[in-house]
């Protein structure tokens, strides 16, 4: 097992999958992009993301005009489909814990996507990590701090590299300031693809309707 790299207590597992692993792990979103088409969100105040997305597992993460939250269905009715094996093989591997996680955000970023600085906080616990892989072009991530602005640390995250956001980085401030469109030949159409497995329990998810 590769050694992870520590900053500000983000885990970064450099080149943690190899090719071959890479190419496994695509295949099974190709199916996970099949069943839950990857779409374009809008942040809550309406302005559209840079990024597509789509979810496996339990619960999925959305955005739209109606909030950040979890919800057992894509946008357009589907259920999501299972977290691939590959996937959780990694989760179960690295993070440290004995529970699979509720969610599988998928991140597809096309040239000159990009993320701003957030907190994953949507998922009412905190004392499980977030897990995150990356696959395809590198990607500029940006690490900071609990509290908002200040210092932060910038790692270009290649295809292959695994994250574990743990302990005090669990809700340290992150994002993803620009990717190298064209620097990796996994995706046929280039781009980025990132992962984020979380666990969900008790979480922000949407309202189930009370019954009569
Ligand atoms: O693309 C990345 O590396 C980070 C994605 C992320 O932070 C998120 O989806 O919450
Ligand atoms: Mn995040």
């Amino acid at each position: 097992m590769v050694m992870p790299l520590t900053i500000r207590g983000f885990r970064v597992f450099q080149g943690y999958l190899d090719s071959p692993a890479q190419e496994a792990l695509v295949a099974g979103l190709r199916e996970v992009a099949r069943q839950a088409p990857f779409y374009a969100p809008v942040t809550p105040s309406g302005k559209p993301m840079s990024v597509r997305m789509t979810s496996a597992g339990r619960l999925g993460w959305v955005t739209d005009r109606g909030g950040y939250r979890y919800q057992a269905h894509h946008p357009e009715g589907m259920a999501w489909p299972p977290i691939p094996e590959t996937v959780l093989d990694i989760w179960r591997a690295v993070s440290g814990v004995s529970r699979d996680p509720d969610c599988c955000l998928v991140n597809y970023y096309a040239e000159g996507a990009r993320m701003g600085m957030h907190q994953d906080k949507d998922e009412g616990q905190f004392e499980w990590p977030v897990v995150s892989i990356s696959l395809g072009d590198e990607g500029l991530f940006r690490m900071g701090n609990v509290a908002r602005g200040g210092k932060t640390e910038s790692l270009w995250l290649r295809s292959g590299d695994v994250v574990v956001m743990g302990g005090e980085a669990r809700l340290a401030h992150h994002g993803v300031d620009r990717i190298r469109f064209g620097s990796s030949r996994l995706l046929p159409k280039g781009g980025r693809i990132n992962l984020t497995m979380r666990v969900v329990d008790q979480g922000k998810t949407e309202q189930q309707p009370s019954s009569p």
